[in-house]
């Protein structure tokens, strides 16, 4: 079986996002030499194997965002509330709060759009964390019936959906959402000044390459992801946001072009 996520380690490790992974046998390796044609990114089982290593080396502060979730938890679910953890892909947010709170403080339901990633999740949190309630469900998190929630954890999930689809998405949450829930909103961000954006880019880069990522790693990535991840800048989430409903929202984190927002539903 994969290794698991290890929680203790997110939790202990908030100021190294970098942690890479010991077994080398599941390092991501995907873009490593050069291909003819690079095929548009998918979530499938070559991107399940890797997938820790994979977004701990990618996505910075990624593991300080998952640390904080169970503090921000702490501070605004209602003992015994629903969560949801949408795009859970290997279940590390829900397992993020599993670490972080008692088996009696929520319920959760982690929600994937890709088969592969749901079979892992089932797995590795059944195993991790059997004494919580939470369930994984293979969904799309457009067309799922919501129920009532406390906590919306929508971790890196918002960028891999069309455009067009984002304000319906963002809406329904906070209709889902009960008075005085909180949507945590995690996202690949564009700067609007361009050489602000420039400039954050060039340090990602330098962030990949620091992780271990090649020049040809991170090209080839570059090109799979386009169209498939397209950022938004904070000044479009915030807006969105508030045309949902959410009566104050704020960036509580941001590394590079990495950004972590929080939405209040007025209480
Ligand atoms: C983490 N949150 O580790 N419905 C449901 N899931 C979807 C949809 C959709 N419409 N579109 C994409 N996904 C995780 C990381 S990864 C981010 C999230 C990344 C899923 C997709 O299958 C993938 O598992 C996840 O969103 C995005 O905290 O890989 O950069």
């Amino acid at each position: 079986m994969q290794p698991a996520y290890d929680t203790r380690n997110i939790v202990a490790n908030l100021h190294f996002p970098a942690c890479p992974m010991s077994d080398a046998s599941y390092r991501d390796a995907i873009f490593s030499t050069p291909l003819d044609r690079v095929a548009r990114f998918s979530f499938d089982e070559q991107v399940v194997a890797c997938f820790p290593d994979m977004i701990r080396r990618s996505v910075p502060g990624y593991g300080q965002i998952l640390g904080m979730l169970g503090l921000i938890a702490q501070r605004h679910l209602r003992h015994g509330a629903h969560v949801y953890d949408l795009g859970c892909s290997l279940g590390a947010a829900s397992l993020a709060l599993a670490g972080q709170l008692p088996p009696d403080a929520f319920r959760l339901t982690a929600v994937d759009l890709s088969p592969a990633m749901v079979a892992r999740a089932r797995e590795t949190l059944a195993a991790e964390c059997p004494g919580h309630a939470i369930e994984v469900a293979e969904g799309d998190i457009r067309t799922l019936d919501y129920r009532p929630s406390g906590m919306i954890v929508l971790n890196f999930t918002l960028q891999f959906l069309p455009r067009e689809d984002r304000d319906a998405v963002i809406a329904r949450l906070h209709e889902a959402l009960e008075p005085g829930g909180v949507l945590v909103l995690s996202e690949k961000v564009v700067d609007l000044d361009e050489q602000d954006n420039a400039w954050r880019v060039e340090r990602y880069h330098d962030f990949k390459r620091a992780n271990g990522y090649s020049d040809l790693e991170i090209s080839q990535k570059r090109n799979a992801l386009e169209n498939v991840l397209v950022p938004d800048s904070l000044d479009a989430h915030h807006d969105r946001l508030a045309r949902a409903g959410f009566s104050r929202s704020l960036t509580w984190f941001q590394y590079l072009n990495f950004a972590s927002l929080i939405a209040f539903k007025e209480a």
